[in-house]
């Protein structure tokens, strides 16, 4: 076996049945600078305990898995220079080697799924690079939600991503993507894209319901509940998209591939917005473990 620690919160919640949402680390270690990971970890750990739930971050401490994240553990884990990008591949390995790791989507999913966790919210998922055809850059998140039973709830994908070529992942693997409240499948910092969402879903209850259906008809994998960000808080695609093709190709020159190519994406985007990025990747975060909490709620009503 290998040790789980649960917080103190999450341990209350889980013994007295009620509804946790699980939040992923790598956004607060590699997704955003040096203080406002902090403080957006612990503004959305709040924003789930005010919309009724509990929230549980997840990470490897010195090959520890922890489920939820006490507050001297968060501000360690956002200050540590050398922790690790963890998804599927890398969760057995850090856990065997007491190391120290940040959990992408889909190693989030993986723990969430050991510790009951049906739903998790985070900012955006990983995808289908562009230039995919050449690179074969696609994202585990997209396999892991073929295979793990846990919603999860996303403003759609980044527009550094290939759109189109990660909803086509997605359909092959059979994947529900439900856009929240409108038709379009929103592009992260941007409430709308061109494309349609497979499913749309104008209430959490529905969003739990079909959850429930997945498992009861023995179905693997989960959902992808892709809620779009607040209009006001969101950056035009039009002015996004020459932001987005500078920063790909500084990737390129700098040879940037794997596991670095999402991590130096955000942090160039960032610098060509002057910080306006960040803004409203936040927005999207809270909006989305709101709704998360919403549906957990709801699913626990289905379960009682
Ligand atoms: N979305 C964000 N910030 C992030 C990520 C997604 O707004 O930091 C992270 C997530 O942890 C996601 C990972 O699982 O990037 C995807 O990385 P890759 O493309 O290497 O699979
Ligand atoms: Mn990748």
């Amino acid at each position: 076996m290998f040790d789980i620690t649960y917080s103190r919160e999450v341990q209350a919640a889980r013994a007295s049945g009620a509804p946790i949402v699980a939040l992923e680390s790598t956004i607060i270690t590699h997704g955003m600078p040096y203080p406002q990971n902090l403080e957006v970890a612990a503004q959305v750990e709040q924003d789930i305990r005010d919309a009724g739930a509990t929230p549980a971050t997840i990470a490897i401490l010195s090959g520890v898995l922890h489920i939820g994240l006490e507050e001297d553990q968060l501000a360690t884990l956002g200050t540590e220079q050398d922790v690790a990008k963890v998804s599927r591949a890398d969760i057995p390995v850090c856990i065997a080697n007491g190391g120290m790791g940040a959990t992408t989507v889909a190693a989030t999913m993986i723990a969430a799924r050991i510790a009951g966790i049906e739903v998790f919210a985070t900012g955006g998922i990983g995808g289908v690079h562009k230039g995919a055809e050449s690179t074969f850059d696609i994202s585990a998140d997209l396999l892991e939600l073929a295979q793990t039973p846990v919603t999860v709830v996303a403003a759609g994908a980044k527009a550094i991503l290939d759109l189109p070529k990660t909803l086509e992942v997605l359909e092959t693997h059979g994947v529900p993507v439900i856009a929240y409240g409108q038709d379009s499948f929103p592009a992260f910092w941007s409430s709308q894209s061109e494309l349609t969402a497979p499913l749309r879903m104008d209430q959490a209850a529905q969003i739990a319901r079909a959850h429930v259906m997945r498992g009861t008809m023995g179905l693997p994998g989960g959902q992808l509940v892709a809620n779009p960000i607040p209009a006001a808080d969101q950056i035009a695609a039009t002015e996004l998209s020459p932001i987005i093709a500078q920063a790909q190709a500084n990737a390129e020159e700098r040879g940037i591939t794997g596991k670095e190519v999402t991590p130096y994406m955000l942090s160039r985007i960032f610098e060509l917005t002057e910080g306006r990025s960040l803004t409203a990747n936040i927005a999207l975060v809270r909006n989305n473990a709101r709704l998360a909490a919403e549906i957990a709620r709801e699913l626990c009503g289905f379960r009682r």
